[in-house]
């Protein structure tokens, strides 16, 4: 373990990114405003696995150039990258082999951008790595949080329990552990062993049993020993189980002081590109996040969404300039 987190633990910034299908519509179904997280379109308007199949075959973020993506996170400091490879719509954002919801076989841009981002960050040297969301499916008829098309425990409804579905339902479990086995463990193993990640980046535990995240966690340990594995994949009555812990985004005052832990505040108020989002925070802001988690001993990924056609938005942009202003002003070096 501290071997395997010692790039980490210097690392200290990071960009987050969101991207998907979902920054396409961003924030907007049949010509209505959907507010929160743009990321969550799918379950918010309960769309079908064929209705968000359309919107994939019209993703074509031809604006997308990896080495630019590079250079924009290190200019403003960071060190490491995260990009979500496929969010809780199940949609991989890569060349997967595992089924068919996949940028490579559904979109009209055809090409795999991690392929690309992976490349180019090995490139630059920049660590980089994986959201992946293991518990949350909503395209797998098998996975948790679809029922909407599905029935699938998981989800909003308090049906099969809520969150705890597992408990008050232990026979829909092994619904779930055969999406687990089928489609899960096996695109984690393609994106270790195609990809190579410094770090994957898990969230939403309790929508799956302890036992199912654990067995997760033990397939990445056989595949890949020295990937850095966050603290979102298995939760257990307060203990991690990876290598290291979340905070939600809170403010600094509550950033824990001991430690590894990492602050994941974005932009705004979504993860994925929000149209009609302006409440992006000043550059003011995110400089003294940055400096309250480094005093902590923490990091601070910060997150961005990209727009459907692959262009950073010019807030993200002028925010991420800002910082790396900051930095070039305060750096010995
Ligand atoms: C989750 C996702 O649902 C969301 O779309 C995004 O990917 C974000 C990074 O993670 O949302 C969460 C999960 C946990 C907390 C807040 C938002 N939390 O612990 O406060």
């Amino acid at each position: 373990h501290d071997q395997r987190i010692a790039w980490w633990q210097e690392a200290r910034f990071g960009m987050f990114i969101h991207w998907g299908v979902y920054s396409l519509p961003a924030g907007e179904w049949e010509g209505r405003k959907v507010s929160g997280y743009a990321e969550h379109l799918m379950r918010k308007e309960k769309i079908s696995r064929a209705d968000y199949l359309q919107l994939a075959h019209r993703f074509n973020p031809l604006l997308f150039n990896a080495a630019e993506w590079v250079k924009q996170a290190q200019d403003a400091g960071m060190k490491y990258l995260i990009i979500t490879a496929k969010h809780h719509d199940g949609f991989a954002m890569y060349d997967s082999e595992i089924g068919d919801f996949t940028i490579t076989q559904q979109s009209a841009f055809k090409r795999d951008p991690m392929a690309e981002l992976a490349a180019a960050c090995k490139k630059a040297g920049l660590k980089f790595g994986f959201y992946y969301s293991h518990a949350f499916d909503w395209e797998h008829p098998d996975a948790p949080g679809n029922d909407w098309e599905y029935n699938n425990p998981g989800g909003d409804k308090l049906l099969h329990g809520g969150s705890n579905w597992y408990d008050v339902h232990p026979e829909l479990l092994p619904k779930a552990q055969q999406y687990v086995d089928q489609k899960a463990i096996p695109q984690i193993n393609e994106l270790l062993t195609k990809y190579h990640p410094d770090i994957l980046w898990f969230d939403t535990p309790h929508k799956l049993p302890l036992s199912e995240n654990i067995r997760i966690l033990k397939a990445i340990r056989e595949t890949d020993p020295n990937v850095v594995v966050n603290g979102r994949l298995v939760r257990a009555a307060g203990a991690v189980l990876g290598d290291y812990r979340n905070t939600a985004d809170r403010p600094a005052e509550f950033f824990p002081v001991t430690g590894n832990w990492e602050a994941i505040p974005t932009t705004n108020e979504s993860y994925g590109y929000h149209q009609f989002d302006s409440s992006h925070k000043p550059v003011a802001h995110f400089i003294r996040l940055l400096a309250s988690a480094t005093s902590r001993g923490g990091n601070l990924l910060m997150n961005i969404g990209p727009k459907g056609d692959g262009a950073f938005d010019t807030k993200d942009q002028n925010i991420l300039e800002g910082i790396g202003k900051w930095m070039k002003v305060n750096s010995e070096s």
